[in-house]
């Protein structure tokens, strides 16, 4: 048995990791969820985002499913769960995947996930603020390696790795080491300056097949990119460290339509997905009867159709091929395209 983490977070968050749950429960019977408590909430109670003695609990799991939590920019001492999960858990690469599910295309973003504007450094008066944009060796080399690594595994001949080292110093550092490394690896590398790359995102982006930037830009680009998706509600997520992984949609809490049963809830059941995939279990299952569903079914109004969440969980659970019969026939040509590189199991 496994033991996923799950933190469901406020507003859809709730109701979006509900039904990843119902959904990777119905392709497997390994996985034992244990749930935590986090966000604003806690905070108000005990004064951080998470309690210690439960982070040192998820520490010890073998994956985490997250919702989405709402953090608010006006409470002075509050630190965003999310990104102290991340802080905490060592969740060096964040990879999102831009699906185009009506045409089975993806873009694969690799944002590094710990340092840039990120890392938490800063020095603040009365006079100024300044947050530090730190990029070191080993963090460099380790995102690099990831996205070359993803690529590799996709039989991809190149990568896009996007920067400012026409300004900035610290991204003229992780350009040698992206460089440098891509060469061993016999991957070409297409360099690209941030600032117009966003209008060739915006006009071609499906050329690109694996982005991979700092931490920052890297934010910016996939919320940019995930108009591709059609919305962003579908849109899956994994934070990779070396001991553990965290799930998650891209999307935020919603709070305007939070309790009213119509979130989609694609990005979240494709981020348990992600999670099967990293345990070694079938998530490519799960991707398939996405993109069967989508095609025919009802949407939720994100989508221009007027589903609910419940059937849209029921309707891609009907899609789910769990005829262990048919497996082998498919693995062979599924494996590739629907599950991640195994350089990316637990
Ligand atoms: O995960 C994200 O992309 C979010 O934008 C967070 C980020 O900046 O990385 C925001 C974190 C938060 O507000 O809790």
């Amino acid at each position: 048995m496994y033991r996923v983490a799950v933190i469901k977070g406020d507003g859809i968050g709730v109701e979006v990791t509900n039904a990843a749950m119902e959904v990777m429960r119905a392709v497997t019977d390994k996985i034992d969820f244990v749930e935590f408590e986090g966000g604003f909430e806690v905070f108000k109670k005990f004064g951080v985002p998470i309690r210690e003695e439960d982070l040192e609990e998820i520490k010890k799991m073998d994956a985490v499913l997250f919702g989405a939590t709402s953090t608010p920019f006006n409470v002075p001492n509050y630190k965003s769960l999310i990104l102290t999960l991340r802080k905490e858990l060592n969740l060096y690469a964040n990879l999102r995947i831009i699906p185009d599910l009506w045409r089975d295309r993806e873009i694969y973003i690799v944002r590094e996930n710990s340092e840039g504007l990120y890392s938490g450094v800063y020095r603040a008066t009365n006079e100024r603020a300044i947050d530090f944009r730190i990029i070191t060796r080993g963090g460099a080399e380790k995102i690099a390696r990831f996205a070359l690594g993803l690529a590799k595994e996709r039989n991809f001949k190149e990568i896009t790795f996007v920067h400012k080292a026409n300004v900035l110093r610290g991204d003229r550092f992780f350009r040698k080491i992206v460089l440098s490394l891509a060469e061993r690896e016999g991957i070409k590398v297409n360099e690209k300056i941030v600032d117009s790359f966003t209008i060739e995102l915006v006009r071609k982006p499906w050329q690109h097949k694996v982005i991979l930037s700092e931490n920052l830009f890297g934010d910016i680009l996939s919320d940019l990119a995930s108009i591709h998706a059609k919305s962003i509600g579908v849109i899956p997520s994994g934070n990779y460290g070396e001991e553990i992984a965290l799930f998650e949609p891209i999307h935020g809490s919603a709070p305007d339509i939070a309790g009213k049963g119509i979130a989609n809830p694609i990005g979240a059941v494709l981020s348990g997905a992600m999670l099967l995939d990293y345990l070694g279990l079938d998530g490519w299952v799960i991707w398939n009867a996405v993109k069967s569903y989508v095609k025919k079914g009802n949407l939720t109004p994100d989508l221009g159709g007027n589903a609910m969440t419940v059937d849209v969980v029921n309707g891609i659970i009907s899609e789910l091929e769990i005829d262990p019969i048919e497996w082998d026939e498919l693995w062979v040509d599924e494996i590739r395209i629907n599950t991640l590189p195994t350089l990316f199991m637990k």
